[in-house]
């Protein structure tokens, strides 16, 4: 049966019946609103006459857009599991939490409305120079913190085995993993992409993504936040002058134990989505954003490896982390391909290209597919992030090639 669902009316009287809880504002004086507009919690902020506020949130058993699509709202542990796990394991980079409700499937966490979603910024060209450095330190931690290389075997296998999360996990081998290479009611396009699109359903790319989504299933190595979007990242603009984090990860609830390298590849699909934005609109940031891909992979690098200082078994040497850097950034560029791909053909659009007009749009997307298809079918060749910014330059660079052309030949008509 599913949980009591909050509204804004009930959310005081419900603070008020917890004793962990009833403090945390002044209930006398607070405002609630709905603030979510991701697919499957509500989102409710609560804020007080003196400013103090914080965040629940409560698992739907639908998708917001589908009512017919039913979902467990059991992604709540996970969702509690990955705010105790950035807690504990890269503090400062993720709200703060303040507890899990099991029975009203919720959770309560750390109100950081006073930062801005990093697609927003994107979307805006709002520059936070330290955000893809910082993230990747962020995954690092977080990975570290996680795995074999931090804590006994068997700690790690408890672990995993509480983490299980089939019911989201089902949702992303489904959208990224299966229906974009098949016909399914989940997928459309403008005509504009046809070609690059219906060539997507292909046995060949499939094998590619049958490599991908085998990694996905099988390797499950660390805990990982299994959607690390850019919606799933707060940046803070003005966090170089104050010195404190500029980024700060949120949303855990598709976490499951996992390939490092897919959260790190998720991220750098959604790089190559405001990549595309930036290209389809003219936009001078383009270049400066090819270098995301290399900041974050720094990030992570450089932390990760400081981080195995501390390892607890020394059998993994140093030529061991070289090879598992090496095979997780090959993995992470394919999943760049497939987060590209599953966004602008499949289910889930986001708005860097939604938001376009329609020939925006469709040059967008027209890059995004190249790009994406490009990674898929090479990134176990994949040696340096520069390599993934590379694929992305030559697609757009033929892109623009291909336009002028066609531009030119209209003039002619
Ligand atoms: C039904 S949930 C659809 C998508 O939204 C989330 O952001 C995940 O990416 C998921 O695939
Ligand atoms: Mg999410």
């Amino acid at each position: 049966m599913s949980a009591q669902l909050l509204t804004e009316e009930t959310v005081p009287e419900y603070l008020a019946s917890k004793e962990n809880l009833k403090n945390l504002v002044d209930l006398k004086t607070a405002t609630v609103s709905e603030i979510g507009d991701g697919n499957l919690n509500l989102v409710f902020r609560v804020k007080d006459a003196q400013g103090h506020s914080l965040i629940i949130k409560q698992t739907l058993p639908y998708v917001r857009g589908d009512h017919s699509w039913e979902v467990t709202e059991d992604s709540i542990f996970a969702e509690a599991r990955g705010l105790e796990a950035a807690n504990a394991y890269a503090p400062g980079l993720a709200p703060k939490y303040y507890g899990l409700d099991e029975e009203r499937r919720l959770v309560v966490m750390e109100d950081l409305s006073d930062w801005t979603v990093w697609r927003t910024a994107l979307n805006n060209k709002q520059e936070v120079p330290a955000a893809p450095f910082e993230v990747g330190r962020y995954i690092a931690k977080f990975a570290f913190g996680t795995s074999y290389f931090s804590q006994a075997p068997q700690k790690v296998q408890r672990a995993a085995a509480a983490s299980i999360n089939p019911d989201l996990e089902i949702i992303t081998e489904d959208l990224i993993f299966t229906e974009p290479y098949y016909e399914h009611e989940h997928n459309s396009w403008d005509a504009g992409v046809d070609d690059l699109a219906v060539a997507l359903r292909s046995d060949a790319l499939r094998s590619r993504v049958g490599k991908l989504k085998y990694e996905f299933l099988t390797n499950g190595e660390a805990l990982l936040h299994g959607d690390l979007h850019s919606g799933s990242v707060f940046v803070h603009p003005g966090a170089e002058e104050s010195s404190g984090p500029s980024v700060k990860v949120f949303d855990f609830e598709f976490g499951f134990y996992g390939p490092v390298s897919f959260d790190i590849g998720i991220l750098f699909g959604n790089y190559l989505l405001a990549q595309a934005r930036a290209f389809a609109t003219h936009d001078s940031s383009a270049s400066r954003l090819l270098d995301f891909y290399t900041q974050t992979w720094r990030g992570f690098e450089s932390e990760f490896r400081s981080l195995w200082t501390g390892r607890v078994n020394d059998i993994f040497t140093d030529d061991f982390v070289s090879y598992w850097l090496q095979r997780t950034l090959r993995f992470a560029a394919g999943y760049a391909g497939a987060e590209g791909i599953r966004r602008t053909v499949g289910w889930a659009k986001l708005s860097d290209i939604q938001t376009l007009d329609d020939e925006q749009r469709v040059a967008a997307v027209r890059l995004v597919l190249q790009a994406s298809r490009d990674l898929i079918e090479k990134f176990d060749e994949i040696d340096t992030p520069e390599q993934i910014a590379a694929i992305v330059a030559n697609a757009a660079k033929a892109l623009a090639d291909e336009s002028a052309v066609d531009f030119a030949q209209d003039q002619e008509r």
